[in-house]
């Protein structure tokens, strides 16, 4: 029997409960709920010293989001927020999962846990082998493990049948000696979780600004006079954002949210840190709320660049930043000559949003200068992810709001390294640049030719291309699109490894041999020759700064991330090597040493990172120096998606609940949305609900449709929600089975899971 993938039962409907769906975020229930987290999953000691050594100078860096930690007055209480305290008590658990627990349960009989059930299992504490044909996962020694898996690469036609995928914690440490080691080794397969998250941010912005990071600061979203926040739920994904939302509004500053769904985090906000504003219930954070049906974005853009356009027409050099145009800019002609005669009220009515609502918001953009555009996942994973980031750059440009203060983009990181693990090489599309500096830093040459990005890896293990499956972190099965499909993929493989702090599915669907490497977590003391080392991660804002292990760890088999790259290299390349792999994690230093040598912005890397809040990295578009190939900021041209929608079907976005980290679900209660109990939930527009005959609370399944392919999935229950027409709300990674492995973003390759086209039917 094969193993299950998804993380619940299809053949059942669930019983969910439906609270008052709530306008107000954060405030005394997130306070409760937090601590509640907290006192269950952790050791109470340990819950207090955790809370308050979070994002300080000198603690921890959270493990949750990449939102950055004010530069100054942090809170003496504790830069944290209840899902930051979530992720904490996830990894600090008190519960261990011993080489006896996988004596007791078999693969087959953990794969039909549910995805909740598997992750409250407790910390993984020793190295473990499921050997080929085994049922049982068997306890082994590093060394074995090591040697077991150097072999199996040695032996390997080509290095490029190996992949080695990071998730977005690995520290800049780790990361560095990672890419190190897998370019010497003789590949570029380094698929990361960003392929899946911000790649149309990085691709959409390197062309037109030079650079695929954001522009902003902290300090600069205090300063805006506009922020408009797009595709993006801060009150659940980045609640520490919220703060800076509201120090803008308390600076008169204006919101503008662009989202299908009205997120409690947009609306209304009460600070946790601020009694008084606890008593006072909150400021309404939103002043226009834009609510685009799933995919509007370029349609929406358009319109409002178009009323810009008229404005400025009628009183010239008022609304656009005309020498900023001139001086900064190419491709301007080009960008009028394509909206000159575009329609705002047809392209208002493609987006789904009333008309009036687009003219207020032009209005704010017409009278105001200093414009920030904050996005993440609702604008990067479309077909048109790229075209979506470089519509918001076009209107950013024409207002010349970029590399000012007050001003810029802002697409929001995910995981709390992300950004930093591609600064450091996590890259299968490598820049020359890279590769011609490791290759005169470390004497050996990297390869040339480019690597898979995740979609691409999948194929290869599905085409028996890819042979081992190497995870940095992650949850690469629940992650990916296609569920069934990249099931199989890692089951063709010949070894699947995965180096993980927790138990999650990936370890169940596995190849014919398959491995796991347990590791230290952000909180976890890492003692090394040297003694007791930091590392290092760089925020959304390109801030790079030091974390540091605070507990001991859960067991002292755990190794730490680079100590497991290292022993790995030694047990691959033996001999061949040109790094001192031992030397390098002696010390942490040293290995910052070798980043400085090899990537730009890192001088003096050791003595600037300790200081106490880290150092900003280099950005050109942060200061109006643009590094494209021109020197100039790019206009483009982008075209309005078609709409693809046939009779009776929907656009379908898979969103976080407030109750989970990616694949982690910590509990079954979305707060925010008012629904509890389960997560096999379709938010539907009660106007669509009545036009498809269906009813709230009724099971259906949903099949999505893709150039004549469908998919399918059982038993979700209908709930009425003043979600946008047209759009449907579902959690991921439940519809992950639902994403086509084909449909991913031009130049991006980020799997559309914004935009799937889906129709539903009445389960019987
Ligand atoms: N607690 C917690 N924190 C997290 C995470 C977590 O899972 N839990 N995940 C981390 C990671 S890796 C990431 S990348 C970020 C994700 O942060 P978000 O991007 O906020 O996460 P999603 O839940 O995917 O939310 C997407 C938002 O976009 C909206 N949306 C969907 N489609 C469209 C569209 O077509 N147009 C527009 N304008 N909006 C749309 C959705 O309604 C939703 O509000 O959060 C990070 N932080
Ligand atoms: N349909 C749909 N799919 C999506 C998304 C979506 O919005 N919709 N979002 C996408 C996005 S934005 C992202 S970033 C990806 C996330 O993809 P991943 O990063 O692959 O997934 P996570 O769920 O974050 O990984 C969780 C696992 O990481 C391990 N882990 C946690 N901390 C550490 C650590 O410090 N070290 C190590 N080695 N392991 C650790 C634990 O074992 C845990 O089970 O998913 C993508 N998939
Ligand atoms: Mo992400």
């Amino acid at each position: 029997m094969q193993n299950k993938l998804h993380n619940r039962p299809q053949e059942e409907q669930e019983e969910i409960t439906l609270g008052k769906t709530k306008d107000v975020a954060v405030g005394v229930p997130a306070i409760t709920s937090s601590i509640q987290h907290m006192l269950k999953y952790m050791k109470p000691g340990e819950a207090l010293k955790a809370s308050l050594k979070i994002n300080q100078k000198k603690g921890f860096d959270c493990p949750g989001c990449a939102w950055p930690d004010p530069d100054d007055d942090r809170s003496s209480v504790g830069e944290y927020c209840e899902n930051g305290i979530k992720a904490i008590a996830e990894e600090r658990t008190s519960k261990k999962i011993t080489a006896d627990f996988f004596t007791k349960h078999s693969v087959q009989e953990m794969s039909e846990w549910d995805d909740f059930t598997i992750g409250k299992k407790g910390r993984l504490t020793e190295p473990m082998y499921l050997p080929k044909g085994a049922t049982n996962y068997e306890k082994i020694s590093w060394d074995h493990a090591f040697k077991k898996l150097g072999d199996k690469l040695k032996n390997l036609a080509s290095p490029n049948e190996a992949i080695f995928y990071t998730s977005g914690r690995t520290s800049n440490e780790a990361a560095f000696l990672y890419q190190l080691f897998v370019r010497e080794y003789g590949t570029n397969n380094l698929p990361d979780c960003s392929n899946m998250c911000h790649e149309s941010s990085g691709v959409g912005l390197s062309g037109t600004v030079g650079i695929g990071k954001g522009s902003v600061t902290l300090q600069d979203l205090h300063e805006a006079e506009v922020i408009m926040v797009m595709g993006q739920n801060p009150g659940t994904n980045h609640p520490r954002m919220l703060n800076a939302l509201e120090k803008c509004k308390e600076n008169g500053g204006k919101i503008i949210a662009v989202n299908p769904l009205p997120e409690a985090g947009l609306m209304k906000y009460v600070n946790p840190q601020s009694p008084l504003k606890i008593l006072k219930g909150g400021v309404a954070l939103s002043d226009i709320f834009l609510q685009v049906r799933a995919n509007g974005d370029v349609a929406l853009l358009k319109s409002l660049l178009k009323l810009l356009y008229d404005a400025e027409q009628k009183n010239p050099g008022t609304v656009f930043d005309l020498d900023f145009i001139k001086n900064k800019t190419a491709g301007y002609d080009a960008l009028i000559e394509n909206i000159k005669d575009v329609n705002a009220l047809d392209l208002a009515i493609d987006a789904g949003v009333p008309f009036e609502k687009v003219e207020e918001a032009a209005q704010l953009l017409i009278e105001n200068k200093k414009i920030i555009i904050c996005w993440a996942m609702g604008i990067t994973q479309h077909e048109n992810g790229v075209a979506n980031v470089q519509e918001i750059v076009n209107l950013l440009l024409v207002k010349g709001s970029i590399g000012k203060p007050g001003a810029g983009t802002c697409p929001v990181r995910g995981h709390s390294n992300v950004q930093g693990d591609r600064t450091m090489g996590i890259w299968e599309s490598p820049p020359q640049s890279l590769l011609d500096k490791i290759e005169s830093t470390f004497g050996f040459t990297p390869p040339q030719e480019h690597g898979y990005h995740v979609v691409d890896a999948i194929k290869a293990m599905h085409e028996g291309k890819g042979k081992v499956f190497f995870a940095m972190g992650g949850n690469f099965l629940s992650a990916t699109p296609d569920t069934d499909y990249t099931a199989e993929a890692l089951q063709k493989c010949e070894m699947t490894v995965h180096v993980s702090t927790k138990l999650n599915r990936s370890h169940l669907i596995h190849g014919q041999e398959a491995l796991i490497f347990p590791c230290l977590g952000r909180m976890d003391d890492d003692v090394q020759e040297s003694g007791e080392q930091f590392v290092t991660v760089e925020n959304s804002m390109g801030v790079v700064h030091s974390s540091q292990g605070i507990f001991k760890p859960c067991a002292d088999t755990l190794l730490s991330e680079p100590k497991i790259v290292a022993e790995l290299a030694k047990a691959t390349l033996g001999e061949n090597s040109k790094i001192d792999w031992d030397n390098m994690v002696a010390n942490y230093d040293n290995i910052r040493n070798a980043i400085e040598s090899t990537i730009p912005g890192f001088e003096n890397y050791n003595e600037r990172v300790r200081q106490p809040a880290g150092f900003y990295l280099p950005n050109g578009s942060r200061t109006g120096n643009f590094t494209t190939s021109n020197n100039k900021a790019n206009f483009t041209i982008n075209e309005v998606p078609e709409n693809k929608l046939q009779d009776k079907q929907l656009y379908m976005i898979t969103n976080r609940s407030h109750d989970q980290y990616n694949t982690t679900v910590y509990g079954m209660a979305d707060r925010y949305r008012g629904i509890k109990n389960g997560r096999r939930v379709v938010l539907i527009n009660p106007q669509d609900l009545k036009e498809l005959g269906l009813k709230h609370k009724q099971n259906v399944h949903i099949r999505s449709h893709y150039n004549g392919e469908e998919r399918l999935a059982k038993n979700f229950t209908l709930i009425s929600y003043p979600i946008a027409r047209k759009t449907v709300g579902t959690y991921f990674p439940e519809t992950n089975v639902l994403v086509p492995i084909n449909q991913m973003a031009k130049r991006s390759h980020t799997p559309a899971s914004k935009g799937i086209v889906i129709s539903l039917e009445a389960a019987v």
